[in-house]
């Protein structure tokens, strides 16, 4: 019988659960909710019932199928369920709170900036995001009301990108993996899938952070990595800047 049922999206946060799955080895079962503009699944009740914040991750535990979601928790959830493999140190081990320190610097730092990177260039797609909201009353909450606003948080979220990615770039000195390890922990799969997110992020990392440009390198030739790649349709091309994007190419220097 199926332990999980996992809720996502291609190339978003339910990625780098379904990449630590694959890492683990542990079959379960996937349902798709259609995030795409004009389908917006996470806005129906039926899912509003598993998750009030009507986002993607969300997994299913169990024959009780009790929902947890948020990316970081079912990561944490998952390692500590699984000790077998290595992916999370146990309480008393070598290594725990400084897993615990960048794990914490990842969910807490780096994650809401990608998300308002993102966030306003959907505003920039979409119109503003409070004509989103008013449509399904949902998530996400406006950031910006005009233009100026818009690249008033680009800004701001890209230098503090540059100086998260900067911590992270310096751990990554003397260690293959983050949080001074040698071996990959939960943390990893749920860092490097950001940076396939969005081709501005992985263009920063190839032209600023050699370190961390190795370790995505090592983290990709993982055998996990290749097949949901394709599954999750992630872009590998690192593409010319589009247009409204120049204005931000200082960053990348
Ligand atoms: N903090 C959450 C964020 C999850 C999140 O923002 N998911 C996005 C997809 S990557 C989503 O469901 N978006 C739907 C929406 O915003 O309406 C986590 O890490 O799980």
């Amino acid at each position: 019988m199926t332990k999980y049922i996992l809720y996502g999206w291609h190339n978003c946060a339910s990625a780098s659960i379904r990449w630590i799955l694959a890492e683990l080895g542990v079959a379960y079962e996937y349902r798709l909710v259609n995030l795409a503009r004009g389908v917006e699944e996470q806005r129906d009740p039926s899912f509003r019932a598993l998750n009030p914040k009507g986002r993607v991750p969300i997994l299913l535990i169990g024959d009780e199928h009790e929902p947890l979601s948020e990316s970081g928790a079912i990561a944490f959830y998952l390692g500590e369920s699984h000790p077998d493999a290595g992916l999370l140190p146990a309480v008393g081990t070598p290594g725990r709170n400084k897993f615990l320190e960048t794990y914490t610097f990842v969910i807490n730092s780096h994650l809401p900036v990608m998300r308002d990177w993102l966030q306003v260039i959907r505003e920039v797609e979409d119109g503003p995001l409070q004509a989103a909201v008013a449509k399904g009353g949902a998530l996400p909450v406006p950031l910006a009301s005009d233009a100026a606003e818009v690249r008033g948080i680009r800004k701001l979220a890209l230098r503090r990108l540059v100086a998260n990615l900067g911590v992270l770039e310096a751990e990554l000195a003397d260690h293959d993996y983050l949080a001074f390890r040698d071996s990959p922990s939960v943390i990893d799969f749920v860092f490097t899938i950001t940076t396939t997110w969005e081709p501005f992020i992985h263009q920063l990392i190839a032209n600023k952070f050699p370190n961390l440009k190795a370790y995505r390198e090592r983290m990709h030739a993982r055998p996990t990595w290749a097949p949901l790649a394709i599954e999750e349709k992630v872009a590998e091309d690192l593409g010319p800047l589009r247009d409204w994007e120049q204005e931000y190419a200082a960053f990348l220097q």
